[in-house]
């Protein structure tokens, strides 16, 4: 039977619900990847992928798949999972896997491109980072609450032409999808953020604008930043933070009302991104033996909270 399906999505969260359905109303032939039986009869069982934007709801009966029951070779894979849970997913899913197949990494957190280089070392592995706005209001209903941009880039060379023909493959209105020369300065960026947000947020059950409001907590993020920015600094990325405080103020402010996807991890009883986000940037520190104190107190605390919500 020929395989018409153009995107593969690892990850029915908010994100790869979100591209799933736009992939599907243009037309294109997205197939959503399950992790097993029980999450496809739920599938099943919810009709499809419901978006909701701008108050209306439309659901789409998107192709989807147990990851063990795939058969064709899988060439274009976008993962949307959490970082922690990538090695995992992709697991059922390895010897379907083209050896050169494109895999986008669409998700937040550092450190798992590396991992698959490590385990996949043929795959054509891209980054992209977007600030579309999405959230899961039950399982396979998405709220398509802000429109964004989203980015794609890969770290060292990669023919440019194949990078667009992936950017155009993901865009899908309104998703709109860009090719950058400077995606690792923006991952990085994207890193500094949420190492700032994320872990205060969770560790003082409060929404991003809350971090303004509270003096002593200000003075923690402030501290957390400025660590980056030295370890920036030392791993020679200095031009990648310049303004970050601004930066990271300039978000929580933004995304005042929201509750950044850690604390809802927390409060859901799921694990953290903390080692993909402060996990990381402990990690690089240490090969540098510089010090991370407030960035490490707070993976601490992280780890702590997990342990004890019986997660980790
Ligand atoms: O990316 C985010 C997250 O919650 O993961 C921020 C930018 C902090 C918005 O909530």
């Amino acid at each position: 039977m020929p395989d018409n399906i153009t995107w593969n999505i690892l990850g029915a969260g908010a994100i790869g619900c979100l591209w799933a359905s736009a992939l599907h109303s243009a037309g294109r032939q997205p197939r959503l990847l399950l992790r097993d039986p029980a999450s496809l009869q739920r599938y099943r069982a919810a009709g499809g992928v419901t978006l909701v934007r701008d108050g209306e709801a439309h659901t789409h009966a998107i192709d989807a798949s147990c990851a063990a029951a795939v058969t064709a070779p899988l060439r274009q894979l976008l993962i949307t999972t959490k970082a922690h849970q990538t090695l995992e997913a992709l697991a059922p899913l390895a010897a379907q896997l083209a050896p050169d197949a494109t895999v986008v990494l669409l998700q937040n957190g550092l450190g798992v491109a590396e991992q698959l280089r490590q385990h996949y070392p043929g795959l054509r592995i891209y980054q992209a980072s977007t600030t579309e706005g999405a959230y899961r209001s039950a399982p396979f209903r998405v709220v398509h609450a802000g429109r964004g941009s989203t980015v794609i880039g890969a770290a060292g060379n990669s023919e440019r032409s194949q990078l667009a023909a992936c950017a155009a493959g993901l865009s899908a209105p309104p998703l709109a999808v860009s090719v950058s020369d400077d995606i690792e300065r923006i991952l990085w960026r994207k890193l500094a953020v949420n190492c700032a947000i994320n872990p205060l947020t969770a560790i003082h059950r409060c929404c991003n604008g809350e971090l303004l409001e509270r003096p002593e907590v200000l003075e923690e993020l402030h501290a957390v930043v400025e660590e980056i920015v030295c370890l920036s600094k030392a791993l020679g990325y200095s031009d990648w933070v310049e303004g970050m405080l601004d930066t990271v103020l300039g978000v929580a402010h933004a995304t005042g009302a929201n509750r950044s996807s850690m604390l809802q991890d927390l409060e859901s009883g799921r694990l953290t991104e903390i080692d993909y986000i402060s996990g990381h940037l402990c990690r690089l520190a240490d090969a540098k033996s510089i010090d991370l104190p407030a960035n490490r107190a707070l993976l601490d605390q992280l780890h702590t909270l997990e342990t004890l919500s019986g997660c980790r």
